[in-house]
C-alpha cells in the first residue's frame, strides 16, 4: 500500500495543467480584474462603472522586452470567473488563458500566473476569454508592448486603443448583453467611440517629426476605417508582426483584435494640424488631432522595415487544405438542421438557444477540431464566408498568411472576411496544442461561430 509521503511525491510530480510560478521567480505584474469607476463620457456626464484591469480604461499598458521571461499574476475581483488570453503571442498552450480548453477558469477571488517567454517583439493585447462579450464590452481590455532590441529612431510613440461603448443616456454600460439582434447583425455595437477611453486624444507635434503610432482596436464589433492626415505614414507591422516592406498609407482598416504599427512622419506645416479621423457611416470623426509646431524638422527617407521575428518558413504548395464555411445571421439564415451540442437539430431550436451562427454546419465547438495537425505540418483553411456580415477571425497560438493571388499577405492572427468572400490563409502548425479559431466579433462567438485546431 502507498504510504502517504509516497503519494504526496507521485502529485507533486505529476505534471500540472498550468505551473504555479514558483515563489523563488515573483510575478512581475499583477492585473487586478475588478469593478471601477471611470469618467469615460464628456465631463458633463456621469461616471460610469465598469469593470478594469488595475483600475484604469485601457488596463494598464505593459512595456517588455523581447527575449525576457513575462509573469503576471490575474487576480480575479469580479463576481464571475475570468481567464487573461494574450492575443498574438505564440506561447505555451497552457498559458493562452482559454477556459476549459487550457486551463481552468479563475473563480472569483482566485489567482493564476502567467509565465511564458516574450519570443516576438510587437504590439499585443490582454483580455479575458472568460464571457468574453461582457467582459470585453465592460472594458476589460490592456495593451501589451514588447520592445525590440534595437527600436526604430523615432522622436515619440503613442499607444492609440480604439474602442466602441455602448452607453445609456446616463452613461452607465447599457446591459443589453444577451441581444438577440447583436448576436444575429453585425455584433454588439456601440453609440460612443473613443480613443484611450476618451472621445478625443490631442497634443502637439513638431512640424517635420518622426513617430510611431501603435493602434489597437479593443472593440467587440467595430470595425475602424481610420484617415490620416497631415502625416505621411507607413504601415511597419500588422498583429505585431513587421511587414517585409514597409507600405505607405492614407488610411486603414483596423477590425476588432487587430493592431497596426505606424511610422509617421508629421508633414502639416506649423500653425496646421495633423489628425487621425474614423470614417463611420454618418460621417468622420477627429479622434487624435495634434497642433502642429516649429521649428519645422528635416525630412527624412522612408523607413526601413522593423527587425523581423522568427518566423517559420510557409511552403503551402505542399499544405494540407481543409475549407472552413461560414453560414448564418440575419439575411441569411440558418439551413433547416444543423449541429449543435453534438447532434444534429432543428433550427428552431438553435435559435431558441440564442446559435445563430455554422463553421462547417455546426454551431459552438465542436467535439472534434476543424484541423488536427502534426508538429510542422502546413495548413491552408479556405475560409468562405456566406453570410451578409463581416467577421473578424482569430487564430491563437500561431500567425497565418494569407495566400493572394500572386504571393503572400502579412503574418496575421486576426483577418477580416467580408461577406461572401473566399480568403485563403495558410500556416505551419508549430506550436503544439488545443488552439481556438474563431470569430472576434464576441456576439457572434457565442452564438455559433468557434472552433479550433489541435496540433500534435
Ligand atoms: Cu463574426
Amino acid at each position: 500500500m502507498p504510504t502517504r509521503r509516497a503519494f504526496i511525491a507521485g502529485a507533486a510530480s505529476l505534471p500540472a495543467l498550468a505551473p504555479a510560478a514558483r515563489a523563488s521567480e515573483p510575478v512581475s505584474h499583477v492585473l487586478r480584474a475588478a469593478p471601477a469607476t471611470v469618467q469615460l463620457a464628456p465631463a458633463d456626464f456621469p461616471l460610469t462603472p465598469l469593470w478594469a484591469f488595475n483600475g484604469t480604461v485601457p488596463g494598464e499598458t505593459l512595456r517588455l522586452r523581447q527575449g525576457d521571461m513575462f509573469r503576471a499574476r490575474l487576480e480575479n475581483g469580479l463576481d464571475q470567473p475570468t481567464t487573461i488570453h494574450w492575443h498574438g503571442q505564440r506561447l505555451p498552450n497552457a498559458m493562452d488563458g482559454v477556459p476549459y480548453m487550457t486551463q481552468a477558469a479563475v473563480m472569483p477571488g482566485d489567482s493564476f500566473d502567467y509565465t511564458f517567454r516574450l519570443r516576438d517583439a510587437g504590439t499585443f493585447w490582454y483580455h479575458p476569454h472568460a464571457n468574453s462579450l461582457e467582459q470585453i464590452s465592460r472594458g476589460l481590455a490592456g495593451v501589451m508592448i514588447v520592445a525590440e532590441a534595437a527600436p526604430p529612431e523615432v522622436d515619440a510613440e503613442e499607444v492609440l486603443v480604439f474602442d466602441d461603448w455602448r452607453l445609456t443616456e446616463d452613461a452607465q454600460i447599457h446591459p443589453s448583453f444577451n441581444s438577440r439582434h447583436d448576436k444575429s447583425h453585425g455584433g454588439r455595437l456601440g453609440n460612443y467611440i473613443t480613443v484611450n477611453a476618451r472621445p478625443e486624444v490631442t497634443g502637439q507635434q513638431v512640424s517635420g517629426s518622426r513617430l510611431r503610432l501603435r493602434l489597437v482596436n479593443t472593440a467587440t464589433a467595430r470595425i475602424f476605417r481610420l484617415r490620416l492626415d497631415g502625416v505621411r505614414a507607413w504601415i511597419v507591422a500588422l498583429d505585431a508582426m513587421p511587414l517585409d516592406v514597409p507600405e505607405e498609407t492614407r488610411e486603414l482598416i483596423l477590425a476588432p483584435a487587430q493592431r497596426a504599427d505606424l511610422i509617421v512622419d508629421v508633414t502639416a506645416q506649423p500653425g496646421e494640424e495633423a489628425m487621425i479621423a474614423s470614417v463611420e457611416r454618418d460621417g468622420t470623426y477627429a479622434m487624435v488631432t495634434w497642433a502642429v509646431t516649429g521649428p519645422v524638422m528635416t525630412a527624412r527617407t522612408a523607413p526601413r522595415a522593423l527587425p523581423p521575428n522568427d518566423m517559420p518558413r510557409l511552403a503551402p504548395d505542399d499544405a494540407r487544405s481543409q475549407p472552413l464555411v461560414l453560414e448564418g445571421g440575419a439575411m441569411r439564415g440558418l439551413p433547416e438542421e444543423a449541429v449543435w451540442k453534438g447532434e444534429r437539430q432543428a433550427a428552431r431550436k438553435l435559435i431558441e438557444g440564442g446559435q445563430f451562427w455554422l463553421f462547417n454546419g455546426v454551431a459552438g465547438m465542436p467535439d472534434t477540431p476543424l484541423v488536427e495537425a502534426s508538429l510542422g505540418e502546413t495548413i491552408r483553411i479556405p475560409i468562405t464566408n456566406r453570410t451578409a456580415f463581416p467577421h473578424a477571425m482569430h487564430l491563437h497560438g500561431m500567425h497565418f498568411r494569407e495566400i493572394l493571388p500572386v504571393g503572400l499577405g502579412p503574418w496575421r492572427d486576426t483577418l477580416l472576411v467580408g461577406p461572401d468572400e473566399t480568403r485563403e490563409i495558410a500556416f505551419v502548425a508549430d506550436n503544439p496544442g488545443n488552439w481556438m479559431f474563431h470569430c472576434h466579433m464576441a456576439a457572434h462567438q457565442m452564438s455559433g461561430m468557434m472552433n479550433w485546431i489541435r496540433v500534435i
